[in-house]
């Protein structure tokens, strides 16, 4: 895994998230709150834009020395020279991915349930995504919420750090990380937030901070 990784809060972006702006005005306003890796996850986007995207996300994020991860393909990664990819449980198996890229990019793979934690191989995968852990409108197809105790157990299995996903936001980001995950992954906190870089800042804020239920 590449040493710069650093989990603690990871932005999943895409087109149809952010409210009419555009990506790349967004990450960059996210990252400057404090955001410390993105994921580009397209849908819907043709795979020529899907990868035009990737490449400005790129060159936006490397100089800053951000990572850049595509959601669940390969190709569009390669072909953007991106950090890293990001599989599901019905994608490319995240053996096959190591495979064919070697150590050159981080590969990230999704769980959403203690069995498939137990299969997590650390020599493939860099890193996990644990989730949903609360109920979320912004992955229509989202498994049932693992809650925080879902999460923490699943935490105690892994052999890799890991972020958590799903209808995070900055007054439950500190509980979160008490669960055992290294950061935590957030789409609507920020990509919905009028201002994203304050809506970064404070979920990093968040992270050190619990506020009173
Ligand atoms: N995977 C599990 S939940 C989710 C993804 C991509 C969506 C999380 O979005 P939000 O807006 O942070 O709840
Ligand atoms: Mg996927």
């Amino acid at each position: 895994m590449s040493p710069s990784l650093d989990l603690s809060l990871y932005l999943v972006i895409g087109s149809d998230v952010t409210a009419g702006r555009r990506v790349d005005d967004v990450a960059r306003e996210a990252v400057a709150g404090g955001v410390t890796a993105v994921q580009l996850r397209e849908k819907h986007l043709p795979t020529r834009l899907f990868v035009e995207q990737a490449r400005t996300l790129v060159a936006l994020l490397r100089p800053l020395g951000i990572p850049l991860i595509v959601n669940d393909r390969l190709d569009v990664a390669l072909a953007a020279d991106a950090d890293g990819v990001h599989v599901g449980q019905d994608d490319m198996m995240a053996a096959d991915v190591r495979r064919l890229v070697g150590r050159r990019m981080v590969v990230g793979l999704s769980v959403t349930t203690l069995d498939e934690a137990k299969r997590v191989d650390a020599d493939i995968v860099d890193y996990v995504g644990i989730g949903p852990v609360f109920a979320t409108s912004t992955k229509l197809d989202a498994a049932r919420p693992l809650g925080l105790e879902g999460t923490a157990a699943i935490c105690r299995v892994l052999r890799v750090p890991a972020v958590a996903i799903g209808g995070i936001d900055a007054d439950t980001a500190a509980a979160i990380l008490a669960a055992g995950v290294q950061g935590i992954a957030v789409v609507s906190a920020i990509c919905s937030a009028v201002q994203p870089r304050e809506a970064a800042a404070g979920l990093a804020l968040g992270q050190k901070s619990p506020r009173p239920a």
